[in-house]
């Protein structure tokens, strides 16, 4: 094992203090000068020309003035007067932020706790920003802040200490001097909520590694639990893998404590962050001290009394144990940055794997300058600042959305000069298949990646159930469905598609998200996190679920041949499953958007797959009646992101444009009869688009494990389109039959 030593990033000029303005409404650096180069399959990251001759030579296309809220200057459209000219104008906006490789970028921000692992990582292994990207993640965070100065788990929510702290590092570390009035706003409020000392456990362990709380304060998080025998029923691999990839740098970083050298940050940062002399803190009794306002899952005492028996063995572990303990993880934590190119599954593990590679490899190593180059992927420039998306992208999501949408509105054949950017998806579809297992496989523990589709890039590498699902869904739409497309993915690429959905069908016909469900729930005891829910083992989703079996049952009619008992039987089971998880008023809980209107959209899509509809099925019916029954007087839908952490429904204060067009989908795929609802809810979203057919940001989309909301911001156009092409033709149905 080696302790590299490491320069003190403090003293280096791509740190040093910045002068900040007061007010963070204006841009700190010439928007006009950022660029987002996409390659390689879909990496997306912003560049700033510094010079007004690279400018002109690469000027903006309407994909950066978009995103960062500059004026597009695309024409005012003619009013439409039906949902299929608005559905139309719709496109005829959207056509426009589509990139040259054929997907769909954007952001995907919302989480108030990745910036602050970026951050903190890149200080202590010696990485540096660019000014600008320093100047615009501090301004990011000035405009996020709450009233009260502080900062909630994620943009909507209450200021936490886990917000707050993690985020007042940062702006510090950035450049901020203590004494900006921002900074200090932001630590008066930390200090009213109980200071770091309360921070939750991932906030202890960052504290911890930059030297800024001690390590007596934080459970033990000891590597020799890799070692323990695969067939336990609680061994690590059987964990849900973002906590399990999260987890696994952290126990090698825990079993080393590795703690950055002091400079002079990390000594004002011990002054500022506390209420009581940092000194005198009594660190083993932090442990267990985590604000109520960050609790949203507190510790069971089952983990409190593991915790207080390996705190035990802490203090005689057994050195040859240890080091074969460190020597394994660290095994898996490079297994896992060769597996995703550097990316890693998400921002929280890269830069934990980030801190743990440049402890052993230092700064002249090919890992150090691949994870360095890797993190831009996160950084995304928007309107407010720089912030880091919750992945490298949603490239794979989006895409897959607004094609489905202009194939099924019939959008995709109507007019010849949509077919270029059909056309530029379909190859960009062809490139992000994973054709081939993971490079480390099953002894990395990983589920089979061959003829999956991930979530963002086909470089990232992770099978997502419903991503492969929507993916190949969108394919076959695209191959199969039109006639002017060529066929790029072969038959057998498509059956290995196939094979890994069936694959990821667990017993009781559910599906989750990256793999089988390997563990019992009990495990969720041993949640060590307080503010995520439902994190510790993979759970069914109805999403999922959905999005695995539509494409099984679009394939089973062009492939009658294959695996088709099987098919027929996911299909069946799969739509069991989602009866048995119905709640009593008639929705289902959503967990990846919010919350209802998004579960339900779904599940009513499965349901009618096996021809249960409104009129045919109580649970169609149930789900519809539910949905109605949640319409607001101005024909829309509004749900809060409390809808996810209550698993009830709240209403957001005002109606939602993306949620309303989940709601009218589900009415239509359940064949709901009567129209009145119907017609009110696309009255409501054609009002709501602009003169130049886009729709304005409303309230967040999205949520993971209950708690953290984030931004899906391609929504706003994909689903309105969807919904507003897919109702015209809907209600000229329902008329005509009614006519006949
Ligand atoms: C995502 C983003 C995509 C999302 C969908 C495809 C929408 C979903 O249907 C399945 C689950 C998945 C892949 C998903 C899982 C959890 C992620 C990766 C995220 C919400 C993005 C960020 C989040 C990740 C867990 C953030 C880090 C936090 C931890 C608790 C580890």
């Amino acid at each position: 094992m080696s302790f590299t030593p490491h320069p003190t990033a403090q003293d280096s000029p791509a740190w040093a203090q910045l002068e900040i303005p007061h007010s963070a409404s204006e841009p700190f650096t010439d928007y006009s000068h950022w660029r987002l180069r996409v390659s390689d399959g879909g990496r997306q990251i912003w560049h700033f020309l510094k010079t007004e001759e690279e400018a002109a030579a690469w000027p903006q296309n309407m994909v950066d003035k978009y995103w960062l809220g500059l004026d597009t200057g695309l024409p005012t459209l003619p009013k439409a007067k039906t949902a299929h000219e608005a559905a139309r104008n719709g496109y005829e906006f959207y056509q426009h932020l589509q990139s040259e490789d054929g997907h769909w970028s954007g952001e995907y921000g919302g989480p108030l706790f990745l910036l602050g692992g970026v951050v903190i990582g890149s200080y202590i292994a010696n990485m540096s920003f660019t000014l600008g990207e320093r100047l615009e993640m501090i301004r990011y965070l000035m405009n996020k802040a709450n009233e009260d100065g502080g900062w909630g788990l994620h943009i909507e929510g209450p200021s936490t200490v886990f917000g707050t702290g993690m985020n007042y590092v940062s702006i510090r570390l950035l450049g901020m001097d203590a004494e900006h009035p921002v900074a200090v706003k932001a630590r008066a409020r930390l200090l009213e909520l109980g200071g770091a000392a309360a921070i939750s456990s991932w906030g202890k362990f960052w504290l911890a590694l930059l030297g800024v709380y001690d390590w007596a304060g934080n459970n033990p998080v000891p590597p020799e639990i890799w070692l323990l025998p695969e067939c336990l029923p609680f061994h690590p691999h059987r964990w849900w893998i973002q906590v399990r990839q999260v987890f696994l740098p952290m126990s090698y970083l825990y079993g080393v404590r590795f703690t950055m050298p002091e400079n002079d940050m990390v000594l004002a940062l011990r002054q500022e962050l506390y209420v009581e002399d940092y000194h005198k803190i009594h660190w083993p009794s932090q442990r267990n001290n985590i604000a109520a306002i960050d609790l949203y899952a507190p510790h069971s005492a089952f983990y409190n009394a593991i915790s207080q028996f390996l705190s035990l063995y802490e203090l005689c572990s057994f050195s040859p144990l240890r080091k074969r303990a460190l020597d394994w993880t660290y095994q898996h934590i490079t297994w896992e940055d060769e597996n995703t190119s550097y990316q890693c599954l998400a921002p929280v593990n890269k830069m934990f794997n980030l801190v743990a590679r440049f402890h052993r490899e230092g700064m002249e190593s090919e890992s150090w300058r691949m994870h360095e180059l890797k993190r831009r992927d996160f950084l995304w420039l928007g309107p407010e600042g720089m912030m880091v998306n919750g992945t490298n992208g949603s490239q794979l999501w989006d895409t897959a959305f607004i094609v489905q949408a202009l194939v099924e509105t019939g959008l995709a054949t109507e007019d010849v000069s949509y077919r270029p950017s059909l056309l530029k998806a379909l190859d960009w579809l062809d490139q992000s298949q994973m054709t081939e297992n993971p490079k480390h496989y099953e002894k990395a523990y990983r589920h089979r990646t061959k003829g999956a589709f991930g979530f963002s890039t086909k470089e990232q590498g992770y099978t997502v159930s419903d991503c492969t699902g929507e993916g190949i869904k969108t394919v076959l739409y695209l191959q199969s469905f039109l006639e002017f497309t060529p066929k790029p993915v072969s038959e057998s690429r498509i059956q290995d598609a196939i094979d890994t959905i069936l694959s990821l069908q667990n017993s009781d016909g559910g599906f989750a998200s990256y793999e089988l469900i390997r563990a019992g729930t009990w495990i969720e005891k041993l949640n060590p996190a307080e503010v995520f829910g439902n994190i510790m083992v993979e759970y069914n989703y109805p999403e999922c679920t959905t999005s695995a079996i539509t494409p099984l049952a679009i394939f089973r009619k062009h492939y009658p041949t294959y695996r088709s008992a099987e098919i027929d039987r996911a299909i069946q089971n799969a739509v069991k499953y989602l009866h048995s998880v119905q709640t009593p008023e008639g929705g289902w809980i959503g967990n990846w958007g919010i919350c209802f209107t998004y579960a339900t959209m779904f599940a009513t899509e499965s349901l009618a797959l096996v021809g249960e509809t409104y009129s045919t099925s109580s649970h169609s019916h149930r789900a519809c009646e539910f949905l109605v029954g949640k319409q607001r007087a101005d024909g829309g839908w509004g749900e809060s992101y409390q809808s996810c952490e209550r698993s009830e429904w709240v209403e957001h204060r005002d109606t939602q444009v993306v949620q309303t067009c989940w709601a009218v989908m589900a009415l239509m795929y359940a064949g709901y009869p009567h129209l009145g609802p119907i017609e009110r809810g696309v009255k409501m979203v054609m009002e709501r688009q602009l003169p130049d057919g886009s729709w304005a940001q409303e309230a967040i989309e999205g949520v993971f494990n209950k708690s953290c909301a984030i931004s899906y911001p391609n929504f706003k156009f994909s689903f309105p389109i969807w919904m507003l092409g897919k109702a015209d033709k809907y209600i000229e149905h329902i008329k005509e039959n009614a006519t006949s």
